[in-house]
């Protein structure tokens, strides 16, 4: 993998880490990194020994400051288009992984980097981390979900502000929002997001991947058809081999021995 972004194994057997690696420039995502965030999506995607991924950004000030604006100065509306639908394909993927993706933010989340970060499943952050879309400053609206997915997260009121005055929210205030799970200071950011994954390694990687899609998916319909559908997952769940293991864990006081089947 790329020097700008580095996919490693993290401590412990079935967690990955993928770092935004370009320090100098707040690892604004350029081109290459897309394409190389693409090939990593695909990679852990296809690897049924990862159980749980973390997203950081190197060097402390920034998670990820945002697409890289320096590729885009005069009119070059094909390169344009072709790089925010690119990215938008992208960060739908990663949401779609199947593997719970834990962020640990700290310094700026921005435009693109915010909107990783609302594609992965929790968020741990310090509390001066800055989040926003300030897509408005530069005359352009997000385009990797922003709009979308943090106006279901936040509710239109608040994305509304974040959006429309360029608001930066702390970390602090992504926590009070819901949107973070956790403040931490940034010397216990890593081990905060090793925590997470601890306890994402206890869960059964198949109830894992089923929950994620009904926490994704579900509030995109309506209640009764989304009520149903977590009822069928239950029931399949149920059938699976890791339903019948987690059960007689449980009653022979006994860890359970997940296979994901
Ligand atoms: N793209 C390219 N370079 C960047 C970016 C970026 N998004 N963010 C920071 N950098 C560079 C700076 O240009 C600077 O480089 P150099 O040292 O060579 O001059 C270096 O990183 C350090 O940045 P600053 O000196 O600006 O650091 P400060 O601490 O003074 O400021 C900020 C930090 C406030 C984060 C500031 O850098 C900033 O405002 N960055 C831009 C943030 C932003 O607008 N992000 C959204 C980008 S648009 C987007 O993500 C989606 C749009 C749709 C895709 C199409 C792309 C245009």
């Amino acid at each position: 993998m790329s020097e700008n972004l580095i996919l490693r194994e993290a401590p412990m057997p079935g967690v990955v880490s993928l770092t935004f690696n370009r320090p100098d420039k707040l690892n604004a995502l350029s081109t290459p990194m897309v394409r190389q965030f693409e090939s990593a999506i695909d990679a852990i995607a296809a690897d049924a020994s990862v159980r749980a991924v973390i997203l950081q950004g190197a060097g402390g000030k920034a998670f990820v400051a945002g697409a890289d604006i320096a590729e885009y100065r005069g009119n070059r509306t094909a390169a344009f288009n072709a790089y925010q639908f690119e990215s938008r394909r992208v960060f739908d993927k990663l949401e779609a992984l199947p593997q719970p993706v834990i962020a640990a933010i700290a310094g700026y989340a921005l435009g693109g980097g915010f909107e990783i970060a609302l594609c992965c499943d929790i968020l741990i952050c310090t509390a001066s981390a800055q989040l926003g879309l300030p897509e408005g400053l530069l005359g352009l609206s997000p385009g990797g979900g922003g709009t979308q997915r943090l106006t279901r997260a936040v509710g239109k009121y608040m994305a509304s502000d974040i959006m429309l005055a360029a608001r930066r929210i702390s970390g602090e205030r992504a926590f009070q929002l819901g949107l973070a799970a956790e403040v931490v200071a940034e010397e216990e950011l890593l081990e905060a997001a090793l925590t997470r994954a601890r306890g994402v390694l206890k869960v059964s990687p198949l109830a894992a991947r089923e929950m994620k899609r009904l926490i994704r998916q579900g509030p995109d319909a309506a209640l009764p058809t989304a009520l149903a559908f977590e009822q069928e997952v239950l029931a399949r769940l149920y059938g699976t081999q890791d339903g019948q293991e987690g059960i007689a864990a449980f009653l022979d006081k006994r860890k359970p021995e997940f296979k994901g089947e």
